[in-house]
């Protein structure tokens, strides 16, 4: 037999097991409490606790439920407590059958949801899986970047630009079309740490009012579709001023950390660290970590490194001196490597020079043992 003719089969054997789940709009809900802020921390699982936790952007486009149980298995036995996943999958033409998207922007026909065996339903398996392993989801709306569609992909069809979709009524219209389809579908679920706005959201060049009015009058409409869960924005935390005016400083990238941090309807804030991408070096890490947290202090609300990694051969070596700073010298509430990898039936996931795998020796100090010391570091 033909290897694709082995893999239609495949595929069509998985859409029938699939598709005998019910296409619900809304999933059942779950009665236990859900995650809220408690200060600068959070109360998880009805407990005030620091965390950490990681980032698989591919566990949605996984079609085989066992990989998805072993990812949140492994998680829940690392002690790590949110998963931050891509809510997004945007396609401006139809993929070949077996290729998950969520959302179909074809140039000529009306924008839709996918909500089919390939589509959201693959989505519903993560929420029911870290339903199962008392795991929390972040779940973002849209990329910056053109990995998944994003807004390049918005601007495929309505044509827009990375700059003017941000005030783009009819590509604002259809983003939160998606945002409502997502959000209605496990708005009574606990396993939602949070919706997220966007992944490193960006406006180069522009005044940073842009993403302000665009970040508060997003997670305002997310609110009206559902007050209890919290909100955030998912970017960099770019800084307006300070440091030594190098680039992470400069506000170029049209945004301000703490600006956006005021917006009553923003319940925490996130911060990413590359140092090797923005041309820092790697020691930095520690002075942008403790920055931020002085904001989250000043402010009042909890602050998240939500991505951090290195592509050196060493991880250990870069990534524990953050993590003590982390855990000694702030209130950061929470740290979430990029990224998780691991071993999956169809094989090793994803390196692009950060993954740390589950089960490898550099596991054990960036993960089981930091995540230990986070779950019981004592919240003052
Ligand atoms: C996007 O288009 C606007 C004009 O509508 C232009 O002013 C702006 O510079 C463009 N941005 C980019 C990134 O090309
Ligand atoms: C990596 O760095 C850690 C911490 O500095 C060190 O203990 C370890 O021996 C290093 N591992 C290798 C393979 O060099
Ligand atoms: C709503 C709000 O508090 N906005 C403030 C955001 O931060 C800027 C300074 O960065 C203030 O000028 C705004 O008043």
């Amino acid at each position: 037999m033909k290897v694709s003719t082995v893999l239609s089969v495949l595929t069509a054997i998985q859409a029938v097991a699939v598709s005998a789940l019910p296409a619900l709009s809304e999933r059942a809900p779950n009665h236990a409490a859900f995650s809220k802020v408690a200060g600068r921390v959070f109360e998880i699982d009805e407990k005030v606790q620091y965390f950490m936790g990681t980032n698989t952007y591919w566990i949605g486009f996984l079609t085989n439920d066992d990989d998805v149980d072993l990812v949140m298995k492994h998680m829940k036995e690392s002690k790590m407590k949110v998963l931050r996943v891509w809510g997004f999958n945007d396609v401006n033409e139809i993929p070949a059958p077996g290729t998950v998207y969520y959302q179909a922007m074809v140039p000529g026909s009306e924008p839709y949801i996918n909500l089919g065996p390939d589509g959201l339903q693959r989505l519903d398996v993560v929420v029911d899986k870290a339903v199962h392993y008392g795991v929390k989801l972040i779940i973002n709306f849209v990329n910056n970047w053109g990995d998944y569609g994003g807004i390049q992909a918005y601007g495929n069809y309505f044509g827009t630009n990375a700059t003017n979709w941000y005030e783009s009524a009819a590509a604002q219209g259809q983003y939160q079309k998606y945002i409502k389809a997502v959000v209605r579908r496990y708005k009574h679920s606990n396993a939602i740490f949070a919706w997220e706005l966007g992944n490193e959201p960006r406006c180069k060049g522009c005044s940073t009012d842009v993403i302000y009015n665009w970040a508060k009058t997003t997670s305002e409409y997310i609110k009206s579709l559902d007050p209890r869960h919290m909100v955030t924005l998912g970017d960099e935390g770019w800084l307006v001023g300070g440091g030594d005016g190098s680039y992470p400083y400069q506000g170029g990238e049209g945004i301000d950390f703490e600006k956006n941090l005021s917006i009553e309807t923003l319940d925490f804030g996130t911060f990413h660290q590359w140092p090797h991408a923005w041309g820092m070096p790697y020691e930095w890490g520690s002075q942008w970590i403790l920055e931020h947290d002085a904001i989250g202090k000043k402010v009042g609300k909890p602050v998240v490194l939500e991505e951090y990694g290195d592509i050196t051969t060493n991880h250990t070596a870069i990534r524990l001196p953050w993590l003590d700073t982390v855990y000694y010298d702030t209130q950061i509430a929470g740290d979430m490597y990029w990224q998780y990898a691991d071993f999956l039936s169809t094989g090793p996931t994803p390196d692009d020079g950060n993954a740390v795998y589950y089960g490898t020796p550099e596991y054990k100090p960036l993960v089981i043992d930091h995540a230990a010391r986070m779950v019981a570091k004592p919240v003052i």
